[in-house]
């Protein structure tokens, strides 16, 4: 492994390299050129082309040509929105980590010539370096739920089931009982407000709006609305660590939250084998990992929060035959795991049954 391959590494593993991804610092891509103040760029090409795809772990041939009779005084590489290191003119092979994030990855050198600098870009494709396990599981037992719960965010707190629910002028942030899945509390959300993930932190229960970029914050003890926080997009899934909160759109990205002030940290983007997973919908923390509901399907996939690879997958079409299904019986959506007993929760929005699951590898 080269310098600039574990100075590489360092910064992909570091996860500071979604700042090009999320679009802040984007360097000119696809093998465009970027001149500086004056005068023509030295760098010829740069490969690999725009559009390639690597896997987490393979090494990342980059190299660079000059135009004829050009110099450079040196040339830097940067990967990720990161400074790497200077590059000959033979390159460099990046090692990529097994622990790199996946999606699009932005790689530029900038050669620095008689105090002018020009950069030249190009964008790959970072993919998981395996396909998921597909995940076995068994239903324990199930559990009254009600139909006119248009589940949206699901978590479970010292033996009571938390929900959020959606629809405007239906929506709900409800404590249930989960014996009987009648509420034993509900505050409800203002008419024009269409409720959907929640997530407890620190004695708070956080409650994400679809379009009302609006997340209302609870007291857990007493559900009364203690404050709110603005956010642009819409709001999805949410799920909490223990330190901070996760937070999906409806898109294949993740946003990871601060608390205290709802700022974005860092954005993971979730690919499996074939691509980008959208429509990323319910979420529970489980494990050291984010499960996530996706929409219109389903599949619930098991997501490394570290490097947002799709590390797992579960096929969950037997549970939608084990309801009693309406006219209004919609999809499977709401996870909740019990990190004191280890106990899993799955439900669908207007379900009749919340299920108890236990995995079993297959
Ligand atoms: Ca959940």
């Amino acid at each position: 492994m080269s310098a600039a391959t574990a100075r590489y590494a360092l910064a992909l593993a570091s996860g500071l390299g979604l700042a090009a991804c999320a679009g802040q610092t984007a360097p000119a891509a696809g093998g465009t050129a970027v001149a500086g103040p004056a005068g023509k760029s030295p760098i010829a090409s740069i490969a690999p082309a725009s559009g390639s795809t690597f896997h987490q772990g393979d090494p990342i041939p980059v190299r660079y040509t000059l135009q004829n009779g050009e110099t450079a005084d040196s040339v830097v590489l940067y990967a990720g929105g990161r400074r790497i290191g200077p590059v000959g003119p033979a390159g460099d092979t990046l090692g990529a980590p097994e622990n790199s994030l996946v999606g699009p990855l932005q790689l530029y050198v900038i050669a620095y010539t008689g105090g002018e600098q020009h950069r030249r870009g190009t964008a790959v494709t970072m993919m998981p370096k395996a396909a998921p396990v597909r995940l076995g599981y068994r239903v324990l037992c199930s559990y009254p739920h009600s139909t006119d719960s248009y589940t949206q965010g699901l978590l479970w707190h010292d033996g009571a089931l938390y929900e959020g629910t959606g629809l405007y002028g239906r929506s709900a942030l409800m404590r249930v009982d989960p014996a009987s899945g009648r509420a034993a509390q509900r505050i409800d959300l203002e008419g024009d407000q269409f409720g959907e993930g929640i997530a407890l932190l620190d004695g708070r229960i956080y409650q994400l709006t679809w379009q009302n970029g609006k997340c209302l914050v609870y007291d857990a003890a007493s559900l009364g609305q203690t404050g709110s926080f603005d956010y642009a997009g819409e709001g999805w899934g949410l799920t909490a660590d223990g330190e901070q909160l996760y937070m999906s759109d409806g898109s294949n990205r993740i946003a990871v939250r601060d608390p205290a002030t709802f700022g974005v940290r860092r954005t993971i983007q979730v690919y499996d084998a074939d691509g980008p997973v959208g429509q990323l919908n319910e979420l529970e923390w489980i494990d050291g990992a984010i499960w996530a509901n996706v929409y219109l399907t389903n599949r619930i996939v098991v997501i490394d929060p570290a490097t947002g690879a799709v590390t797992a997958d579960l096929d969950l079409t037997d549970l939608t035959r084990m309801i009693d299904r309406t006219p209004s019986t919609d999809v499977l959506n709401g996870i909740a795991h019990d990190p004191q007993t280890g106990r899993t929760f799955l439900t669908g929005k207007n379900w009749n049954k919340l299920f108890e699951i236990a995995i079993s590898n297959q």
